[in-house]
């Protein structure tokens, strides 16, 4: 089955335990997954690494059996253990370099950017895409810089050498504009996972990112 990277299609989820509305991360993957999402990030920041493991295996399942990508979020070794496909670090974690020495070449590396010259290094340092982001201000993350805005993002979809995901603040109301700066690929946390109706709303959310794409 080939391997779908990030950047190569529209919209790139990620679980947040906490905005999920109280359902089981398995009811919320496999409605993703049934939507059509290609690529799932797992990012938790409160269970024990047991629990994470586990969630994780779970989620590899799942994301085999739909032929989906499956990205780990900070744990390099939870990412190794379930062979996830890659794993997605911040500026403030492990180096890019220390993660490949662990990972090897075939795993996929991503790295947060917040600046031109970060992205500019992230090539060198061995990432394979980057987000982009924060997009606009959001409550999902507690330690979230301030808004890049659409000035940063232009800069990457004009001069930027690697994949990107645009992320943070990122909705149904606001994606048709973040594809018109030039994004072919949005990370969506809460407008995804905290969905009554998560099959729809993937539905309202591509049909609105296409709009901006042909627009
Ligand atoms: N990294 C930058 S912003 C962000 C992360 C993980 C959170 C984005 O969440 P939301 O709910 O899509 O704004
Ligand atoms: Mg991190």
């Amino acid at each position: 089955m080939p391997r779908i990277l990030p950047g190569e299609t529209d919209i790139y989820a990620i679980t947040d335990a906490g905005l999920s509305l109280g359902r089981p991360l398995e009811e919320v993957v496999s409605a993703l997954m049934g939507a059509g999402v290609r690529i799932l990030q797992y990012r938790e920041k409160k269970l024990k690494s047991g629990a994470m493991l586990e969630e994780c295996r779970l989620l590899r399942r799942l994301t085999r059996e739909a032929g989906a990508c499956f990205i780990v979020n900070d744990h390099v070794d939870i990412a190794m253990l379930v062979q996830a496909d890659g794993v997605h670090v911040g500026q403030e974690d492990l180096p890019v370099p220390a993660v490949r020495s662990l990972v090897g070449p075939e795993m996929i590396i991503g790295l947060s950017t917040h600046l031109p010259e970060q992205a500019r290094e992230a090539r060198s340092l061995g990432a394979d895409y980057i987000g982009v982001g924060p997009i606009f201000a959001t409550n999902t993350k507690e330690d979230v810089v301030d808004p890049v805005g659409y000035e940063y993002l232009d800069w990457v979809a004009r001069n930027g050498d690697l994949p990107f995901v645009a992320i943070g603040g990122i909705k149904r109301h606001n994606i048709a504009e973040v594809a018109r700066h030039g994004a072919r690929c949005c990370s969506l946390v809460s407008e995804l996972v905290g969905a009554p109706d998560i099959r729809t709303r993937v539905e309202d959310v591509r049909k609105a990112m296409r709009e901006g794409m042909v627009g």
